[in-house]
């Protein structure tokens, strides 16, 4: 999609610290850092919220969730673990309309989010 930050970050019209990619899906350094480890990971084709999946996107999303928990392993987190979240829409906070989720790591997290 035209506009979107995030389809330029796969795409690598623009730069970002990638750390992960594949055929379906990308995981990159946050640039607002909320955690030592704040990744964004993202299926490269353009999705813009959880109500918008289609049936094809089924395997990236599938990949999504594997490629978290290998890129957390990779940075040292599987002892202590990491969050994974997603903000879905203006009561969640999400800003950019490309579906994504958050891996954050590297302290504790408390529960439930403000
Ligand atoms: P949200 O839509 O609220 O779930 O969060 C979007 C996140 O994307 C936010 O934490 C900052 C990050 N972000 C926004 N623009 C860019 C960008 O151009 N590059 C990178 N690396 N991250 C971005």
């Amino acid at each position: 999609m035209q506009d979107c930050i995030f389809c330029k970050i796969a795409s690598k019209e623009i730069p970002a610290e990638v750390v992960y990619e594949d055929d379906y899906v990308m995981a990159f350094e946050d640039i607002h850092p909320a955690a030592p480890i704040h990744l964004v990971l993202i299926p490269k084709r353009h999705i813009p919220t959880f109500f918008d999946i289609k049936d094809e996107d089924e395997a990236a999303l599938g990949r999504l969730q594997q490629a978290a928990a290998r890129v957390a392993a990779k940075l040292g987190l599987e002892e202590k673990g990491f969050r994974l979240v997603s903000n879905c829409k203006e009561d969640a906070g999400q800003l950019v309309f490309h579906l994504h989720y958050h891996l954050l790591g590297g302290r504790p997290f408390q529960w439930p989010p403000g």
